[in-house]
């Protein structure tokens, strides 16, 4: 049988999610992981010959590093999950413009490269060191027109930042921002910069479109500005298998699924069969390393025939609870309702 083909709700540019089968490994496969692009991916990839990446701004030296370079110094892999924060928008009650992702907008990949805070010890910081920008190559299309750059605090870009050239053991492939790309570690993707050339260190945030207007999040009507910067994923699980409107066999029924918390651990995954007024929990099924992941199945025995509603619900080990109903916002992000990740099934 062929592999289903990724559901591709904007082709220029390239905006798509993959099969809900697809999320049923623990390491996403890198033709399966989403795509998600404010502008065009470089027609020709990017010469690694002549590709440098700049470290500048608050720096006591301004420096260039071949890829070579980087290559040579201590490599590090993490497993990390990253998610565009508007995975689920499709799943509020209430509409919210931009690409309609179900829950597919996530994936769970090993990702290898060099610690950010490396290389920013390499050009030394200052007083003045506060925030980190990432600058990716990429020609602006679409509403926007401008680059797309992203700042985070010194504190992340020094703790927890991978910069990266490898997925799933391979070269990153172009479409994924060859031939690096940051990850912030357990945030969510937008702070993730693809094709990344230039790095500045900068004495406050970065002011632009990707920092100020998109990717905050506020309500309708409120300035942009004033909302929450997206930053760290939240506490959030989603059911894999039974698919939506799936019928499955009176008797044992199998339920799989991931949670994920961003940067903190998952502590326990709870099935619901009756709107969440009892709850029981679920085994967790992967390895259980920080920034990815878990797979946790249940077991479940249908007894009578007829339809049904399955609610799943992650804590996390600070105690933080997915939602019955997600934050909603204008631009629809971060949506980690139950109720919106509901799975209806027909028992016969
Ligand atoms: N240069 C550049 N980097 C980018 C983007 C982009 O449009 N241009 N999109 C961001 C967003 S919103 C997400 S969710 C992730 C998506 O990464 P992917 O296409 O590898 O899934 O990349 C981020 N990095
Ligand atoms: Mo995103």
């Amino acid at each position: 049988m062929d592999a289903k083909q990724k559901r591709v709700m904007t082709q220029n540019p390239l905006n798509a999610e993959p099969p809900i089968e697809d999320l049923r490994s623990w390491i996403t496969p890198n033709r399966s992981f989403f795509n998600r692009n404010q502008g065009a991916i470089p027609e020709d990839m990017i010469d690694i010959n002549e590709w440098r990446l700049t470290v500048t701004g608050e720096v006591n030296k301004q420096l260039d590093f071949t890829f070579p370079e980087l290559l040579e110094m201590p490599k590090v892999t993490v497993i990390n999950t990253l998610e565009c924060s508007g995975n689920g928008r499709s799943l509020f009650k209430e509409k919210a413009p931009g690409n309609p992702w179900t829950i597919g907008g996530v994936g769970n990949v090993v990702w290898g490269g060099v610690w950010l805070k490396d290389i920013l010890m390499m050009a030394g910081l200052n007083s003045h060191s506060r925030h980190v920008a990432f600058e990716g190559f990429g020609k602006p299309v679409g509403g926007s027109g401008v680059d797309f750059i992203r700042s985070i605090p010194i504190e992340k870009a020094l703790q927890s930042t991978l910069l990266a050239y490898e997925m799933n053991g391979e070269p990153l492939p172009n479409e994924h921002g060859y031939p690096m790309r940051a990850i912030p570690l357990g945030w969510y993707g937008a702070n993730s910069v693809k094709w990344l050339c230039k790095i500045v260190v900068m004495d406050k945030p970065y002011e632009g479109y990707f920092m100020d207007k998109a990717y905050r999040i506020f309500q309708k009507g409120q300035d942009p500005k004033t909302g929450e910067v997206v930053k760290d994923i939240k506490v959030k699980s989603i059911i894999t298998k039974p698919l939506m409107n799936e019928t499955v066999q009176k008797g044992n029924v199998l339920i799989l699924g991931m949670a994920y918390a961003g940067e903190n651990d998952i502590s326990k995954v709870e099935i619901s069969f009756d709107d969440g007024k009892s709850w029981h929990e679920a085994e967790f099924i992967s390895p259980k390393i920080q920034y990815a992941w878990v797979q946790w199945r249940y077991l479940w025995t249908a007894n009578s025939e007829g339809q049904i509603k399955i609610l799943s619900r992650a804590t996390d080990v600070l105690g933080n609870v997915q939602p019955f109903e997600g934050n909603y916002n204008a631009h629809g992000y971060c949506n980690n309702g139950i109720l919106d990740h509901a799975v209806t099934v027909h028992v016969r």
